[in-house]
C-alpha cells in the first residue's frame, strides 16, 4: 500500500462555490471522493489537509515523514511566495507533484514562477479538478513504475 499525503493551500476550500470560470465547479469534498476513489483503484491510501495557514502546511508535510511515501500539493498562493514549503518538502525528502487547477503560466506573470516545482517531480497545471487525478496517477507511477516501465 503506497501512502500519499493530499494538501490543498490557501482559499481552495472555497471550490465550487465562486470564480467557476477560473477553478470549475467542483467543491474541494468533490475533488477530494475522485481522488479517493482513483487511490481505492490503485491500492494507494490517502490523507487530507487544507489549510490557509502557511504553518500548518508546513507541519503536515513534516509529519508526513512519518506514514506517506509521496506527496501530492495544490500549494494555491503560496506557488509563488513559500520558500519555506519549498524547504519543508526538500528537507522531508518524500516524492511530490505539483498541481493546479487553472493554467498558472497563462495567467498573470506574478503566477508563472513556482518556488515549490524545483523540489517536485513535475507539475501538472491547467486541467481543472482532473489536474489532481493527472498528478496522483502521475505520482503512484513514479513510486511504483509499472512493470513495462521498469523493464
Ligand atoms: O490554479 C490553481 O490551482 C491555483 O493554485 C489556485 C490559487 C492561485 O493563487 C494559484 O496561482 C493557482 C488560488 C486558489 C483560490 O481558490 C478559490 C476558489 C474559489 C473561489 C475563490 C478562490
Amino acid at each position: 500500500m503506497i501512502n500519499i499525503l493530499v494538501i490543498h493551500g490557501p482559499n481552495l476550500n472555497l471550490l465550487g462555490t465562486r470564480q467557476p470560470e477560473l477553478y470549475g465547479r467542483h467543491t474541494l469534498n468533490d475533488i477530494n471522493q475522485q481522488l479517493t476513489t482513483l487511490a481505492e483503484q490503485k491500492g494507494a491510501a490517502l490523507r487530507f489537509i487544507q489549510s490557509n495557514h502557511e504553518g500548518a502546511l508546513i507541519d503536515a508535510i513534516h509529519q508526513a515523514r512519518e506514514w506517506a511515501q509521496g506527496i501530492l500539493i495544490n500549494p494555491g498562493a503560496y506557488t509563488h511566495t513559500s520558500i519555506a514549503i519549498r524547504d519543508a518538502i526538500a528537507g522531508v525528502g518524500l516524492s511530490a507533484v505539483e498541481v493546479h487547477l487553472s493554467n498558472i503560466h497563462a495567467r498573470e506573470s506574478f503566477r508563472h514562477h513556482s518556488t515549490i516545482a524545483p523540489v517536485c517531480v513535475g507539475q501538472i497545471v491547467g486541467f481543472g479538478w482532473r489536474s489532481y487525478l493527472l498528478g496522483l496517477q502521475a505520482l503512484l507511477d513514479h513510486l511504483r513504475p509499472v512493470e513495462e516501465d521498469a523493464k
